[in-house]
C-alpha cells in the first residue's frame, strides 16, 4: 500500500508531484521520494517521515526544473524505514528510476540472478530489485525492458519507470495495485488514485491489470504486458477530493473494516506452505529453534492488541501447547514480573510505538526473554527493539477504533501458533486443516460483510440504550472484550465485555428490560452453554442479540436478533464473530451523530505511559 504520482507535460513537474503526494500521503506514510528528470541526469530527493519533510528538504536544493518526473509515499513492507530504502530506486548506473506499489515476491531469486550478472544493491527493498532487472533487460526501449521485466515478476504491483536513456517517456503498469491515468491536453498525470489527478484533469482512466501505458508529451499507448493494444475507457472524474481519497466510503473505519478480506489475503500471501501443511516466517526461521523448545509465552499489549493476544493464548495453548499468558504491557512493566528460562514475550502493537508495551519489552529483555513482535508499522520502535517478528501487512490504520489490524495480529498469532505446532506436536493432517480453514476466512468475512445493512438495523433498535453487555466463551471471550470496547471507544456508550459465565456472578444484577445483550453464539465446544447463559439473561428481559453460524435452527428459539457468521473451524471463529461487532459499533456511533474517525479523547498511538 503507498501512493505512487507521475507526470509528464509542459509545466514543471516538482510542485505538481509534491502536491500529489500530500494528497497520496494517507495510503503510506512512513516516508516519501522524487525523481525529475534532468538535463544533466535525474534529480532524486527522499525523506523518510512525512511528505513534509520531503518538502523540507527539496526546498533548500538545486535542479529539479524538469517537466517528467515520479514521486512515491511508502508504506515499507520489505526493508525497514530508511531514507536507503525510500522509492525512488535506480539501477547501479543511475539509468533506470523508479517507484512501486506492492511487493514483489520472487525478488530473492530475481536478486540472486542479477548479482551474478553484476548488480549491487543499496536497499533491502523488493523495488531495488525490479529496477535494476528493468535495466538489466534495456535495449533501448523502456516499454520493452518493462514488460519483459514484469514477465519474470510474481506479486502485486503498480510502477512507474523512467530513464536517463530515453528522457522524454514514462511507462507505468499495473497488476494488482491502482493505477489511474489523467489525460490533460499535452500532459498527462499518473496516479494510485484520482485525488492526485483531479486537481490537473477531469479526464481520466483506470489502467487494468497486466496493463501498460507509454506516455510522451504527445503520445499515449496502452498495451499488454505481451504488446497487444488496449483501448482505455477513458471517463469523467466527478467526485470531490475528500470522498476521492475514501475511495467512495465515508470513514476511514468504515472503509478498513470493508478492506479486511483484502488486507488479509495480504496477510498471508506467501506465507503458506499448502502442500507441505507448513506456515512459512520468514521473520521467525532466525529463531525458530529457541521457539520450538519454548517453555512459556507472554503476550503483552494494550486495548485491541491485548484482546488479539488473548486470543492468541487459546491458539498457542490448542496449536502448540505451550503455556501461555496475557498481560497488559502497563502492569507487566511495574510488578517484578517472573521471567524464567525459555520464556518468550510477544509485544503486539498496530503502530509499533505503544509505550507501555514498548516498555514491557524492555522490561522482559532485561530478564532475558527472547522479544517477538507482531507489528504492521515496519521500521517502527518496537519492531527494532525485538529479536524477531512478524509484520501485519494489512497497509496504514488511519481510523483511530482499529479494525483491521485487530484481524491481521489474530490472523499472525494463528499463523504462528501453527508454525509452532507443525514443529512440536500437531500432524501434518490437523495443520492443514487449519491452513485450509484459514485461507478461507477473507471470503467468508466477505459474507460476513454483505450483512451490513442488516447489521445496522439492529444497532438502530436499540441506539437509545446506554448500557449494553457482550458475552463469550472460549476463544470468543475475548471476541466480547473487543465488541465491547470497539462500541465504548466511538459511539461513547457504556459497554462491558465478559466471559459468558461470568455474568451470573455480579453483572446479571444490571439486567433489566430491554438491556441489549451480545452473544458470541456461535457452533463450538461450548454452544449448550451458551444457550444456557442466554436463558439467564432472556429471563430477567435482557434483549439477546446473538452471532451465530449459518444453518443454525436452534438459535432463532433462543435470541431476539441474529447476526449470522459463515461456518468455520472454532480456534480461527473470532477473525469472522468480532466483524459484525465493530459494524455494530460503527453503524452505533454513525446514529448518534458521532466523528467516527476522531473519537474524543482517543489517540491513534498511544506514546505516553
Ligand atoms: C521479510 C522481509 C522481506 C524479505 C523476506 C525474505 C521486511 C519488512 N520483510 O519478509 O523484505 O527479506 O523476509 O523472506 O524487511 N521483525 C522484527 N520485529 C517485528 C516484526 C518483524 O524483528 O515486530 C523482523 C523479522 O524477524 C524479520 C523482518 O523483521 O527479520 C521482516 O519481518 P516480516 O514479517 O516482513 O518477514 P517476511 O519473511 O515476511
Ligand atoms: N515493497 C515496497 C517497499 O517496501 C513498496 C511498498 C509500498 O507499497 O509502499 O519498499
Ligand atoms: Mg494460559
Amino acid at each position: 500500500m503507498c501512493g505512487i504520482v507521475g507526470y509528464i507535460g509542459t509545466v514543471s513537474a516538482k510542485g505538481l508531484l509534491v502536491e500529489g503526494l500530500k494528497r497520496l500521503e494517507y495510503r503510506g506514510y512512513d516516508s516519501a521520494g522524487i525523481a525529475v528528470m534532468g538535463d544533466k541526469g535525474i534529480d532524486i530527493e527522499r525523506a523518510v517521515g512525512r511528505v513534509a519533510n520531503l518538502e523540507g528538504k527539496l526546498e533548500g536544493r538545486k535542479g529539479f526544473g524538469g517537466s517528467l518526473g515520479i514521486a512515491h509515499t511508502r508504506w515499507a513492507t520489505h526493508g525497514a524505514v530508511t531514507e536507503t530504502n525510500c522509492h525512488p530506486h535506480t539501477d547501479n548506473a543511475g539509468k533506470i528510476c523508479l517507484v512501486h506499489n506492492g511487493i514483489i515476491e520472487n525478488y530473492a531469486a530475481i536478486r540472486t540472478w542479477l548479482g551474478k550478472r553484476g548488480h549491487t544493491f543499496n536497499s533491502e527493498t523488493d523495488t531495488e530489485a525490479l529496477a535494476c532487472l528493468v535495466a538489466e533487460l534495456y535495449d533501448g526501449d523502456l516499454e520493452a525492458a518493462g514488460n519483459a521485466a514484469l514477465k519474470e515478476v510474481t506479486g502485486a504491483y503498480a510502477i512507474a519507470v523512467i530513464s536517463t536513456e530515453e528522457p522524454d517517456v514514462l511507462v507505468c503498469a499495473r497488476k494488482g495495485g491502482p493505477l489511474m491515468v489523467g489525460v490533460g491536453s499535452g500532459e498527462y498525470v499518473v496516479a494510485s488514485d484520482p485525488s492526485a489527478i483531479v486537481a490537473h484533469t477531469n479526464r481520466a482512466f483506470a489502467l487494468d491489470d497486466y496493463n501498460v501505458v507509454r506516455l510522451t508529451r504527445d503520445s499515449i499507448r496502452t498495451s499488454t504486458i505481451h504488446n497487444k493494444d488496449v483501448t482505455p475507457k477513458v471517463m469523467m472524474l466527478e467526485a470531490q477530493l475528500e470522498e476521492i481519497e475514501l475511495g467512495g466510503f465515508d470513514h476511514y473505519m468504515q472503509k478498513e473494516i470493508f478492506e479486511q478480506p483484502r488486507a488479509l489475503r495480504t496477510t498471508l500471501r506467501g506465507r503458506i506452505d499448502r502442500d507441505e501443511g507448513r506456515i512459512v516466517l520468514g521473520g521467525l526461521l532466525n529463531n525458530a529453534k529457541e521457539l520450538v523448545r519454548a517453555r512459556k509465552l507472554i503476550m503483552t499489549g494494550q486495548g485491541t492488541a491485548l484482546h488479539a493476544g488473548m486470543i492468541g493464548e487459546y491458539l498457542f495453548e490448542d496449536f502448540a501447547k505451550i503455556p501461555t499468558e496475557v498481560e497488559y504491557a502497563s502492569e507487566f512493566r511495574y510488578r517484578n514480573p517472573i521471567v524464567e528460562e525459555g520464556t518468550v514475550v510477544c509485544a503486539i502493537s498496530q503502530s509499533g510505538e505503544t509505550a507501555d508495551t514498548l516498555a514491557a519489552l524492555d522490561e522482559a529483555k532485561d530478564k532475558g526473554a527472547l522479544a517477538l513482535g507482531i507489528v504492521n508499522s515496519v521500521g517502527s520502535t518496537i519492531s527494532r527493539s525485538t529479536d524477531a517478528g512478524v509484520y501485519l501487512r494489512v497497509g496504514p490504520e488511519i481510523g483511530v477504533a482499529s479494525t483491521k489490524a485487530f484481524t491481521g495480529q489474530v490472523a499472525v498469532l494463528t499463523m504462528m501458533s501453527l508454525f509452532l505446532g507443525r514443529r512440536r506436536l500437531m500432524s501434518v493432517e490437523k495443520c492443514k486443516q487449519m491452513i485450509g480453514e484459514l485461507e478461507g476466512v477473507p471470503d467468508k468475512i466477505e459474507l460476513v460483510l454483505q450483512q451490513a445493512d442488516q447489521i445496522k438495523a439492529v444497532t438502530e433498535k436499540h441506539i437509545e440504550k446506554e448500557n449494553w453487555l457482550f458475552m463469550g466463551r472460549g476463544v470468543n471471550y475475548p471476541t466480547a472484550l473487543e465488541g465491547a470496547l470497539k462500541l465504548k471507544e466511538i459511539s461513547y456508550i457504556h459497554a462491558e465485555g465478559m466471559p459468558a459465565a461470568e455474568m451470573k456472578h455480579g453483572p446479571i444484577a444490571l439486567i433489566t428490560d430491554g438491556l441489549p445483550a451480545v452473544f458470541i453464539a456461535n457452533q463450538g465446544a461450548q454452544y449448550t452453554k451458551v444457550l444456557a447463559n442466554i436463558a439467564e439473561v432472556r429471563a430477567r428481559g435482557g434483549h439477546v442479540i446473538a452471532v451465530a453460524t449459518e444453518g443454525d435452527a436452534e438459535i432463532k428459539d433462543h435470541a431476539d436478533d441474529i447476526l449470522w457468521v459463515p461456518e468455520i473451524a472454532e480456534p480461527l471463529s473470532p477473525l469472522l464473530t468480532v466483524v459484525p461487532l465493530q459494524l455494530m459499533a460503527y453503524y452505533a456511533a454513525l446514529l448518534r451523530g458521532h466523528d467516527v474517525d476522531k473519537p474524543r479523547n482517543l489517540a491513534k498511538s498511544v506514546t505516553v505511559e
